[in-house]
């Protein structure tokens, strides 16, 4: 017999069809214009043999090894649930009794489940949050140093995580769209919380048809598609603010800034033309000096600026621009760049971060808040900036600077991660590994034995998404889905919520965690809330019962345009921003008052110390970046079809232009050895002329397969770019990931290649039979 459910996941919503009790297809939603092509893997995924079958323990754990142990290459124990509770519960209630409630880290950042009620993170920080309080981690990896930023001068993150000016406006009245690090399509195939409607691609194919004229400025060709016909601009990685500079001083010595615009409605301009003009500090940043840097012609930099001036542009840059060491400048030198062209707050004019970053930026709709689950404040108030989980783990006692403030590094005993995967994410991972075995003890809830689970001392599998009934619901998506449980929970399984109640049991606050609901009262406690807020909004939705039967909620998309900051724009002293002065602060006394010599009060350039013109370069000739993946998000799907099928000999594909290769007498296709002071990866050479000479380019995600588990300095034999980028902060203001500077060298690999293994339980665990 088979079952047809409704549900959802950040790759998009989709019909389960279930057979025998196994989820045999997703079936794209029918209203999806253009459903993403991930969901292919999810069948693998749910029911392959990465699933943790049952509840495990560290063999070294069970003998007394605590801290300073190796993790990663030890046998596992299978253990009972009831063992597997009460041994976290104890040494949970241990680590917070002798060592304090900062001790334990439980910031778990991840992307975990679409499903709001079930999401891992929340329901982990509720429940540290009312055992007493844990370290947390704020902001993210994917914009940390953006966020951080943008309240300072420009009084809002709106203009990263929208609302921002729609296309429907972009259409109708931009006539050049500069983009910094193009609009990559495959990364509108995601939706945080899941999406109905992957419009990006029709919306963007739309401005192209309306005569939006785009220039993709990025080593990569492949950031726009083809039917954008983008006139390409092959920088050099970590170069865009020298290119905005550049193109800032032909616009003032032409004397096309909008003085109207500068005057009313920004402040600091005067020293930001200064120091363009290179009155403070002797270099005017003139298109030949930017050209040297950025390797732009410096005719191409003229070009450009002058056309910007000319016409109404959009200005924007994806997020990854900003992962870099110094990322804030260059998103600051766009702000004052697009400032200087008058257009903030005008139709189809101005800037906005990362249109090409994920699905729902820029598409119509109302703004009402997504369905959100329930929260708890963390009662000791200890965090840090989230890249900078390294440094936590290695320095207790210290201050790390961020953000104007100087915070406390705790002594991390106990580190408790459900949702997120560090050995993803992290940059440097032999090192966070070092610091990771520091810990007294490692709980990971997860429902595949990815990197982070195998780096676990007590491992608790949870159910995914079809296992359990849910609501999907982001702010940058017109529908809400109702996801239906499909499937049993597979194996021993359990949902992240009853292990976490169970756990609350064990410390005498159950019913506080529970609020005395059960899984359906939750989920029509929280829509019930979501409709509560509609109304207000003057939005109507149906009940929670026609809702669920229906499968999914729709809210109609707005007929006007939106424009974002258009009443500032057109009356800034009634409508001002949420900065100190109420303007745009293209100089910030509150970022200048910080005391930070790498963030003065403007934008500047500062040359990172790993870039093509880096000292470093003699040695690691080649740029990498790793950029997000079209086969999967994160490392979620990696065990699945689609992912499979773009591997090389099943290592992750890395990019190289064929002068490159020519020097290093490498052909497409083979297995090669990327390689830098940090580690090695094998990965499978793609030879093509789209990414420019001296960068080469790789997803993000193959999961992290050392080939002597363990050990911190063993080459990942399946290719996870993070074994080799850099782990710094992007600056102290910021202090977000800087992934994207790191330098390598590759040859031809040699010798054996070993096997991967990392989608198979490691040793002493079972897959699922
Ligand atoms: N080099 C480099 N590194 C990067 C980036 C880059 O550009 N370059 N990008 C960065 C960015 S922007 C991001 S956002 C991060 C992403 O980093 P993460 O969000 O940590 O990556 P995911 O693989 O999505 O991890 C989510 C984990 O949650 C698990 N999970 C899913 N559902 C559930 C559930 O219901 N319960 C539990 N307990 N677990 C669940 C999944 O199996 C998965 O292992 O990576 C960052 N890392
Ligand atoms: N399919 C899929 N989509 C995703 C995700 C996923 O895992 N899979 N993850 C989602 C998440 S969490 C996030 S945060 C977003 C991230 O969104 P982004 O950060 O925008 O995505 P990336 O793919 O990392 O980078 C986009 C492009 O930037 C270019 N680039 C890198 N460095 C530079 C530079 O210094 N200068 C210039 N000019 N260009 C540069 C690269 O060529 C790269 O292809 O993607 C989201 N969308
Ligand atoms: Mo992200």
């Amino acid at each position: 017999m088979t079952e047809i459910k409704p549900h959802s996941a950040h790759w998009g919503a989709f019909e389960a069809v279930v057979e025998a009790g196994r989820l045999v297809e997703a079936r794209p939603f029918r209203r999806d214009p253009f459903p993403g092509s991930l969901l292919a893997s999810m069948p693998d995924a749910v029911h392959g043999a990465a699933r943790i079958d049952r509840p495990y323990i560290r063999a070294g754990w069970l003998r007394g090894e605590r801290r300073g142990a190796s993790r990663g290459g030890d046998n596992f124990v299978p253990v009972s649930w009831d063992e597997a509770i009460r041994r976290v519960a104890e040494e949970a209630a241990r680590v917070r009794a002798e060592h304090g409630a900062p001790s334990i880290l439980g910031g778990s950042y991840g992307w975990s489940s679409a499903g709001r009620y079930h999401h891992a993170r929340t329901q982990l920080h509720r429940y540290l949050g009312m055992a007493g309080g844990f370290t947390s981690q704020v902001t993210n990896y994917s914009y940390g140093a953006g966020m951080t930023l943008m309240p300072h001068i420009l009084g809002t993150n709106e203009v990263i995580q929208g609302r921002v000016t729609d296309w429907g406006s972009i259409a109708r009245n931009t006539k050049l769209m500069l983009c910094l690090g193009g609009l990559p399509r495959k990364n509108g195939l995601v939706t945080a919380g899941g999406g109905g409607a992957h419009e990006y691609l029709p919306l963007m194919r739309q401005a192209a048809e309306a005569g939006v004229r785009f220039v993709n400025i990025s080593p990569f060709r492949g950031d726009t598609e083809d039917f954008l016909n983008a006139e390409w601009v092959p920088i050099r990685p970590n170069t865009d603010a020298a290119l905005i500079f550049a193109m800032a001083h032909v616009v003032l010595e032409a004397g096309l800034q909008d003085s109207a615009f500068l005057d009313r409605c920004t402040v600091g301009f005067d020293r930001f033309r200064d120091y363009v003009l290179g009155a403070t500090d002797g270099t005017p940043k003139t298109p030949e000096w930017a050209s040297a840097i950025t390797e732009v012609p410096v005719e191409t930099i003229r070009r450009l600026a002058l056309e910007a001036a000319g016409a109404p542009t959009m200005c924007t840059a994806t997020w990854s621009i900003q992962r870099a060491e110094h990322g804030e400048q260059p998103w600051w030198a766009l702000v004052a760049f697009a400032a200087m062209l008058g257009g903030i707050g005008k139709p189809g004019r101005g800037i906005a971060f990362g249109y090409g970053s994920i699905n729902g930026m820029g598409t119509p709709r109302v703004d009402l808040p997504s369905v959100s689950g329930p929260s708890v404040r963390n009662p000791c108030g200890a965090y840090i900036p989230v890249a900078r989980v390294t440094e936590l783990l290695e320095r207790p006692g210290e201050i790390l600077q961020y953000n104007g403030r100087d915070l406390l590094l705790p002594d991390i005993r106990m580190i408790w991660w459900a949702g997120g995967n560090p050995f993803h994410h992290h940059q440097d991972l032999g090192r966070l590994l070092r610091g990771w075995n520091r810990a007294d003890t490692v709980v990971v809830q997860e429902p595949w034995w990815t990197a982070v689970a195998r780096h676990a001392d007590i491992v608790l599998p949870a159910t995914t998404t079809l296992e359990r009934n849910d609501i999907g619901s982001s702010s940058r998506d017109r529908f809400v889905t109702a996801m239906h449980q499909a499937i049993a929970p597979v194996g021993l399984a359990r949902n992240d919520v009853d292990i976490l109640a169970d756990l609350a049991d064990a410390a005498g606050f159950r019913a506080a965690f529970t609020e005395q609901r059960d899984e359906s009262a939750w989920l029509q406690h929280m829509y019930g809330r979501w409709r509560q807020a509609c109304a207000r909004q003057g939005v109507e939705v149906p009940d929670f019962e026609t809702f669920w039967a229906a499968g999914h909620v729709e809210i109609p998309p707005p007929e006007q345009d939106y424009v974002q900051f258009a009443d500032f724009a057109a009356d800034p002293e009634a409508n001002p921003l949420d900065t100190p002065t109420g303007k745009v602060e293209i100089f910030s006394e509150t970022i200048a008052g910080f005391g930070y010599a790498e963030t003065p009060g403007h934008a500047v350039w500062h040359e990172p110390t790993e870039y093509l013109g880096s000292p470093m370069a003699q040695k690691y000739p080649l740029h990498m970046l790793s950029f997000q993946p079209s086969t999967r998000l994160h490392g979620q799907l990696d065990s699945g079809r689609v992912a499979a099928a773009d591997k090389i000999q099943g290592r992750e594909k890395l990019r190289m232009n064929p002068a490159d290769a020519a020097a290093r007498g490498l052909t497409d296709g083979q297995v090669i050895r990327v390689f830098n002071d940090r580690g090695a990866v094998a990965a499978g050479l793609v030879v093509t002329p789209d990414i420019r000479p001296g960068v080469v380019a790789m997803a993000t995600g193959a999961w992290w397969n050392p080939a002597r588990p363990g050990a911190t300095d063993s080459a990942c034999v399946h290719g996870n770019p993070n074994v080799l980028t850099q782990d710094i902060g992007t600056s102290r203001l910021g202090q977000g990931s800087a992934a994207q500077s790191c330098l390598v060298q590759i040859e031809a690999w040699q010798g054996e290649l070993p096997p991967v293994t990392v989608h198979t339980p490691p040793p002493g665990a079972c897959a699922v039979p």
